[in-house]
């Protein structure tokens, strides 16, 4: 098993200040709504539902001020939908005036599982901080108590650590202000006749509608900022919906506001409380900087924009071909260099190499409209990559593509060779068929690979199997509860984390929401 952390020692960072007020000029306003709980529920234990809980409605919310809690009580509120915002409520002492503090502990869930299962029992390698939970002492009642951190969730789970023997609290106007920088009247109204398609559509919405914050974030629970796989997806699905292509810019100039002393894109960003880049770098997601870059182009023609970012662009492309060895291959290593999907033992070879060859033709398309130098260049490395791809990591006997020193066959690699039109189309689509009916062991985990798989499909005139494929997943993840798609999800292995628990993995994440994008772009 490779380890998933890169710490840099030494990174230097080139700041372009000018980049990044920029992007600091293009804030987003927020949309605020206030949201109240519908009910007051219990969750239960069930082996046919997802991790095995399930909500059942003990009664409606709006009876929440007419009871009273003590020492170990507890209240479990369901929202009806995923929410991301800020909770409040007023605290009501009930009996003798309070004699002691109030101990309070509320837990926030996107997933009836994380309030039935203690946190404590987590124990997996990335923070547990990210689970959603607060431990406070309340000294003032009556008053409001306003929860400053901003949560992602459906349920809350409000439990009386302590109050004293001479008093109870109630609890009245528990809400939630919910924030995005998404506004819905800008999504248009399909006429959708497939029932399973139009829900997919809508709950694709809400997703990346909650994950739009000051920037696109990966996830409203977790981790909350900016990663660049998921930015493209984001932005593709926002070009179909929202329209805030502002806020796509914004992210762009926030990532080329940062690059190290060599050019080199981070995977992601921290933006509070300055723009901080993470060390870790990421031989695909650099490339789709250039490749979000192109996507922002073709919906928004934006010359200004790609004129100003076009070194960082074709940069990332030149120091990708740098990992290129003698016969023109990525080199592979041990390390998290690349990450392609969360599969525990997907090699990145050839993956990478499909990417890198998927960018390079969209760079060659920027380097025409900026009329640049570079375009002849990059139509030599094209042709140089593609016949060195077919020589060393096409295998002709098993019709699949080859990926590191162990030759491993795997659904990522195929698929993103297609995406790289590495064969003819006929082959293309060839490829793809033998992929559906061989089913290889290194399969996908994430909705982010399925986007790419499902968008093969359509690129190889497979409409119909593209339709099916995305029923089967998303419609699937619907029919397990989704209010908003998950960051994980395996139907054949439904527990699957690459954290080590289910509880800490993003039940809201910018990266599936894709399907929206796939079924109006294509008129699925
Ligand atoms: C996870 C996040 C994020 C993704 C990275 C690579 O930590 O879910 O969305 O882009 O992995």
């Amino acid at each position: 098993m490779t380890a998933h952390i890169q710490k840099v020692e030494n990174q230097v960072i080139d700041r372009n200040e000018k980049f990044i007020s920029t992007a600091e000029n293009l804030k987003p306003e927020f949309v605020k709504d206030t949201v109240t709980p519908t009910n007051i529920v219990k969750i239960e234990e069930n082996s046919a539902k997802i991790h095995g809980w399930e909500p059942k409605v003990i009664e409606s919310a709006d009876n929440l001020s007419s009871y009273d809690y003590g020492k170990g009580d507890e209240v479990i509120l369901d929202f009806g939908t995923h929410l991301v915002g800020y909770l409040s409520m007023n605290i009501i002492p009930v009996g003798s005036p309070p004699d002691a503090p109030l101990h309070l502990k509320v837990t926030f869930g996107e997933m009836p599982v994380e309030m039935a299962v203690p946190f404590s029992e987590y124990n997996g390698w990335i923070s547990s901080s990210w689970l959603q939970e607060e431990t406070l002492h309340i000294d003032v009642m009556p008053g409001i108590l306003e929860l400053p951190r901003r949560y992602s969730f459906r349920y809350v789970k409000i439990e009386v650590l302590d109050t004293s023997k001479k008093y109870r609290v109630a609890f009245e106007n528990l809400q939630c202000e919910t924030v995005t920088s998404a506004d819905v009247n800008r999504v248009t109204e399909i006429h959708q006749f497939d029932p399973v398609l139009d829900q997919i559509d809508k709950v694709s919405i809400k997703t990346l509608q909650d994950c739009m914050q000051e920037v696109f974030e990966d996830g409203p629970k977790r981790d909350r900022r900016l990663w660049l796989g998921d930015l493209r997806l984001q932005a593709l699905a926002n070009y179909e919906t929202f329209q805030t292509n502002d806020l796509v810019k914004r992210c762009l100039y926030l990532f080329a506001g940062v690059p190290d002393n060599k050019g080199r894109i981070s995977a992601n960003l921290f933006i509070a409380p300055s723009l901080i880049p993470d060390d870790t770098y990421l031989f695909d997601y650099s490339l789709l900087f250039t490749t979000t870059l192109f996507d922002y182009y073709e919906a928004t023609k934006d010359t200004n924009t790609l004129a100003e970012l076009w070194p960082l662009a074709y940069r990332q492309v030149e120091l990708a071909l740098e990992r290129l060895d003698d016969k023109g291959i990525v080199i592979d290593d041990e390390s998290w260099w690349s990450f392609i999907d969360w599969h525990e033992d997907l090699n990145k070879q050839a993956p990478s190499q499909a990417i890198l060859i998927y960018t390079i033709r969209r760079t060659i398309e920027l380097a025409k409209v900026m009329n640049s130098d570079k375009q002849l260049f990059l139509e030599e490395q094209l042709q140089r990559i593609v016949k060195a791809t077919i020589t060393h990591l096409w295998d002709n006997d098993k019709g699949f593509f080859v990926s590191g020193a162990k030759h491993q066959v795997s659904w990522a690699s195929q698929i993103w060779m297609a995406h790289a039109e590495v064969l003819e189309p006929d082959a293309n689509r060839k490829l793809i068929l033998h992929l559906l009916s061989e089913k290889p062991d290194i399969g996908l985990t994430t909705p982010y690979m399925y986007h790419y798989l499902v968008e093969a499909l359509i690129l190889v005139g497979e409409k119909k199997k593209a339709v099916a494929q995305l029923k089967a997943y998303w419609g699937e993840m619907i029919k397990d509860g989704a209010d908003t798609f998950w960051e994980l999800y395996d139907p054949d292995n439904k527990d699957f984390s690459p954290y080590g628990s289910y509880l800490i993995n993003s039940y809201c994440h910018a990266w599936s929401c894709t399907p929206t994008y796939l079924i109006r772009k294509y008129q699925l």
